[in-house]
């Protein structure tokens, strides 16, 4: 039945797409970009942003030691149980299979009992810190989609460093700090996600609340994706179309879950107590049976597929456009500026197609340059005179905020905010649309309305 309602929604899509030819490029290639959710009515197909589907994003990268020689066993050794200092009869031997804790077992399936881990070397050359850069390159954009959760076999560590990188592991940023006591270990006063807000959601923080030592049960760190979704999304992540309009205007927002490489720096483990106990050093390591880092391909909204092959995370770009994020316009393809896909579904988000370059359509692209009238602006906003911005004025419609004075819209739009579509001032929508979006009340826009918002009885 699932299916049949799928193909129903498809069929109808298809003919809506027919109905939609007026409007070539800003809907050619947009009916391409669908996700697969999963509703009470079972799969289905949703059209919105153009992105591939979220994933386990786990099976696709690689991971690296820092030290190499970190990871215990070679040569073999004895460790002790960490609450108790009397039981040392584990052991660590690279050679033994049954023994071994090599890193791949952080990325293995978990469910099973006893669970499978990545364990170092003890802490045998204290006071000299025992340190551990973890490293997971994709060697490609990805967005986090889900919190990052990571596992530990052991007690959490006192402190430690969740970093990324955007550029492939040349430049580091911290991402989130972990601490016992974050004031003494990073200068810092300790933070929940849940203290920020809308406006400090980009706050790096250091929280207190995941390195309790291993006198607690719990063995887990998150770095929080979720509760920063829903400071726009709600608290249930219902109101996603809220989330996705500040994604689609706010470059910070969007590069704040985009990474290439995280790093997790594992800096001092757990010791539970004040002072380090010497005489039993095997006491001291590092153990994690799991990390979980769920996102999806970078394409810029431009592709709904993301391949892996020869080792490799392509995406498969539509709209005209190619690059391994889909972050250019093809050649002949240059008729005007790249910009990403919106995030937000038609009508309010455009596919950003590119457009044929000048050679092949005659006419040089323009853009058009408003100038607001600052003075109104200011009695609104006395102590910012700001048109637009990247945080709470938006350029709507694919416009770009140009030095927080004014908009420029694409073609198609008009107004301070490009609001407004250029042929409806006119009063030529539909004669002559090959650079518009079908104007709000058209037949082919209400025919989605229905499909897609109250049409259910349809697709019975
Ligand atoms: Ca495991």
């Amino acid at each position: 039945m699932y299916l049949s309602r799928f193909l129903s929604i498809h069929a109808l899509w298809v003919t809506v797409s027919s109905v939609m030819q007026p409007y070539p490029l800003v809907w050619g290639h947009y009916d391409v970009c669908k996700t697969q959710i999963y509703t009470e009515e079972g799969k289905v197909w949703d059209y919105m942003a153009c992105q591939p589907e979220s994933t386990d994003m786990t099976k696709y990268l690689k991971v690296k030691l820092d030290p190499p020689d970190i990871t215990c066993g070679d040569p073999p050794e004895t460790f002790c149980a960490m609450g108790n200092p009397y039981m040392c009869n584990n052991e660590c031997d690279a050679s033994t299979p049954e023994l071994a804790h090599p890193p791949e077992l952080m990325f293995d399936f978990e469910g099973r009992h006893p669970s499978t881990f990545w364990q170092s070397a003890t802490w045998k050359e204290y006071p000299k810190p025992l340190q551990v850069n973890i490293t997971l390159s994709w060697s490609k954009t990805i967005e986090l989609t889900d919190n990052i959760v990571i596992t530990f076999e052991s007690g959490r560590p006192d402190q430690m460093i969740l970093e990324k990188s955007l550029d492939y592991g040349r430049t580091w940023q911290p991402y989130q700090y972990y601490a016992t006591d974050c004031l003494d270990a990073f200068h810092m006063d300790p933070k929940s996600v849940k203290d920020l807000s809308q406006r400090t959601v980009l706050e790096i923080i250091c929280t207190e609340e995941y390195s309790t030592g291993y006198m607690t049960n719990s063995k887990i760190i998150h770095f929080e994706i979720k509760d920063r979704f829903a400071f726009f999304a709600g608290p249930w992540l219902r109101n996603m179309a809220s989330l996705y309009g500040q994604l689609d205007t706010t470059k910070k927002l969007r590069d704040f879950f985009t990474v290439t490489d995280l790093r997790i720096r594992l800096l001092r483990p757990a010791v539970g107590e004040i002072f380090v106990d010497e005489l039993h050093l095997a006491r001291y390591f590092y153990a994690i049976s799991d990390i979980k880092v769920h996102g999806r391909c970078k394409c810029n909204l431009h592709a709904t597929v993301c391949v892996y092959d020869n080792s490799k995370l392509t995406c498969e770009c539509e709209h005209n456009t190619t690059g391994p994020d889909c972050g250019k316009c093809k050649k002949n393809y240059q008729g005007r500026p790249w910009s990403p896909g919106s995030y937000l579904p038609i009508p309010k988000g455009t596919a950003n197609t590119c457009i044929p370059s000048i050679s092949s359509i005659g006419n040089p692209p323009k853009f058009n340059r408003i100038w607001p009238n600052i003075s109104s602006l200011e009695v609104s906003n006395p102590k910012q005179a700001n048109v637009c911005d990247n945080e709470l004025l938006h350029c709507q419609n694919g416009g770009t905020c140009h030095n927080n004075v004014r908009c420029l819209c694409p073609a198609a739009y008009t107004g301070i905010l490009c609001e407004k579509l250029r042929c409806e001032e006119a009063g030529s929508c539909g004669s002559d649309s090959g650079h518009g979006a079908p104007p709000p009340g058209s037949p082919a826009l209400l025919l989605l309305t229905a499909l897609l918002g109250t049409a259910s009885p349809l697709l019975v």
